[in-house]
């Protein structure tokens, strides 16, 4: 039984079955570890959906911003974002049961057994593993209870959001912090604390690429105090590529921009890499 994990795939189903028949994917016995968006600015992502969902415990997913963003447009009505560009979920055969899975999906997966944890964007230098997988299930008892789900969203509807995290922020507030923090952190600062994504936009170097040496900001891998063994599996920075650390493996490639599709071997400790080419469905922002 092998174990693979599989970059940002943004609707490139194509793509993902290329790279489960070059690494030979077995389909009655191994796993698949997905690092979350799976849908959005590519071709095929109903058919994405279709394909992981059906290989139930086979596949470990956790939610990226543009599952999260789904969950918004769909319980929400819909932004101007969603009617352009999602509206196929909105109309898709089964899009309850697709809701219902998207908010099953948790925020980080823990694997006690192999050593190692999955999420989309990062971990905060800030909280240590516990912490995270804490924060992470308080996270999913929100978002699965209706009740608490509707006051968050409701809470949360267009408001502007603190550029930094700081200490002693309303519970609400705290969790949709925390939310972000795992769905689309890169940057942050020197001492750890999170930088709200596009905070630092016009203050010198791309916000979209690892922080230049000069810069006042730092990747969050960078300043993480990695604990002892600790491993950690991410996506979601494309214009950082490929990024393999001795405690953190980011493995979006930037599949849908045409640079390729990567799998990583968790279950081996030498964690061997697999890719295969892509087509450019899409140009970066
Ligand atoms: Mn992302």
């Amino acid at each position: 039984m092998a174990v693979y994990a599989i970059g940002d795939l943004h609707g490139c189903i194509v793509e993902l079955e290329a790279l489960l028949r070059l690494v030979r994917f077995d389909w009655q016995r191994d796993r698949l570890w997905f690092v979350g968006d799976l849908i959005n600015r590519g071709p095929h992502s109903l058919e994405v959906i279709q394909l992981v969902r059906g290989l139930g415990r086979q596949a470990t997913v956790v939610m990226g911003n543009h599952e999260f963003r789904a969950i918004l447009g769909l319980c929400r009505g819909g932004s101007p974002y969603f009617r352009e560009h999602m509206s196929y979920l909105a109309k898709a055969p089964d899009a309850d049961g697709i809701l219902d899975w998207l908010l099953g999906l948790p925020l980080l997966h823990w694997d006690p057994e192999l050593g190692c944890a999955l999420v989309h964007a990062g971990l905060s230098p800030r909280w240590s593993l516990d912490s995270c997988v804490r924060r992470a299930e308080e996270l999913s008892t929100i978002l699965t209870d209706t009740l608490a789900r509707v006051d968050f969203f409701h809470h949360n509807e267009d408001r502007s959001f603190p550029t930094l995290e700081t200490d002693g922020m309303h519970p609400l507030d705290r969790y949709w912090l925390e939310l972000t923090v795992f769905t689309r952190l890169r940057r942050c600062t020197a001492e750890g604390r999170f930088l709200w994504p596009g905070a630092e936009l016009g203050r010198g170097d791309n916000p979209f690429l690892p922080p230049s040496n000069d810069s006042p900001f730092r990747a969050w891998y960078d300043v993480r105090p990695w604990a002892a063994g600790e491993k950690v599996i991410y996506g979601h920075w494309a214009s950082a590529g490929l990024t393999i650390r001795p405690h953190s493996f980011g493995l979006d490639s930037g599949c849908v921009y045409g640079h390729g599709l990567t799998a990583m071997r968790v279950d081996d400790p030498k964690h061997p890499v697999f890719q295969v080419s892509s087509r450019a469905y899409v140009t970066p922002d």
